[in-house]
């Protein structure tokens, strides 16, 4: 899509998403948890951001196919118009209420990243970009750090919850990490933390086994920050099927890549 087009698009989007964020602050909903899986969850707030945005974007584009974690996706094709969500990215943060999860939301075009929208509405923070036109943060354009070496970073290493038989070497990687630079963060939302990596809070953020709509928004606000995001091994993410994320500044991605090889 051309940018002109994309821009015009991202200011009523995001409009609607400003409002989605509203539903995360209905106490009622968040105290309706459900399990996917043994630490899996989802609220009604999900549901209800979810169908929020179905509803508004289908009127948007109504040719785009809609993607979502709370519903089933296997009849996503790979041509054409694609939101990818994430209704609430964080969502054990919101049943704990530590108060840092986002709607997270992309357009992907022809198998593109065209726009990324986060939005945190705890704190009122709009994370966005279209492609070719950079990252801002409530309008304002961000970039990513400077830093050069991980011994000068502050690095973001992801739990993944879902995979507990996989915990040593998550936490292998976190220990060697933290051997490496000036210390490790861990927020609980993947959208959140790589929005963070793009606004040069964090040098570099990664984690494994992550979901495209974990992703796919933060991966490319990170990208028009001037930052890199790639798969594990080192190649292009994946907007269809599971993958471990390594992004940064761009310069510490080959030595996080190869931390993971040393842990993995
Ligand atoms: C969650 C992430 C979290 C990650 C989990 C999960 P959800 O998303 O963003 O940081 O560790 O694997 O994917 O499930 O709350 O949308």
């Amino acid at each position: 899509m051309e940018k002109e087009r994309l821009e015009s698009l991202l200011c009523e989007v995001s409009e609607i998403v400003r409002q989605a964020g509203k539903i995360f602050f209905d106490k009622q909903d968040a105290e309706n948890v459900y399990l996917k899986g043994k630490t899996d969850f989802v609220t009604d707030i999900d549901y209800g951001v979810q169908e929020f945005l179905k509803e508004k974007l289908s009127k948007v584009l109504p040719n785009a196919e809609f993607m979502s974690e709370e519903k089933d996706n296997s009849d996503i094709g790979t041509n054409g118009a694609v939101w990818i969500l994430d209704p609430v990215d964080g969502t054990t943060n919101l049943i704990h209420n530590f108060c840092h999860s986002t709607i997270s939301l992309a357009l992907e075009v022809s198998g593109e990243l065209n726009m990324g929208i986060v939005f945190d509405p705890y704190h009122d923070e709009m994370f966005t970009a279209v492609k070719n036109g950079g990252s801002f943060l409530n309008g304002k354009r961000i970039t990513v750090s400077e830093a050069e070496k991980l011994e000068d970073s502050l690095i973001s290493v992801g739990s993944a919850p879902g995979y507990r038989s996989e915990a040593d070497s998550t936490f292998k990687l976190m220990r060697m990490m933290y051997d490496r630079c000036h210390d490790i963060r861990r927020v609980g939302s993947a959208s959140l933390e790589m929005c963070y990596v793009a606004a040069g809070r964090l040098d570099g953020y990664t984690e494994n086994n992550l979901k495209p709509w974990d992703y796919a928004a933060a991966a490319l606000i990170v990208r028009e920050a001037g930052g890199s995001v790639c798969a594990f091994d080192g190649g292009e993410i994946s907007l269809r099927n599971i993958c471990g994320i390594v992004s940064s500044n761009g310069r510490l991605t080959p030595m996080i890549l190869d931390v993971i090889k040393y842990s993995v």
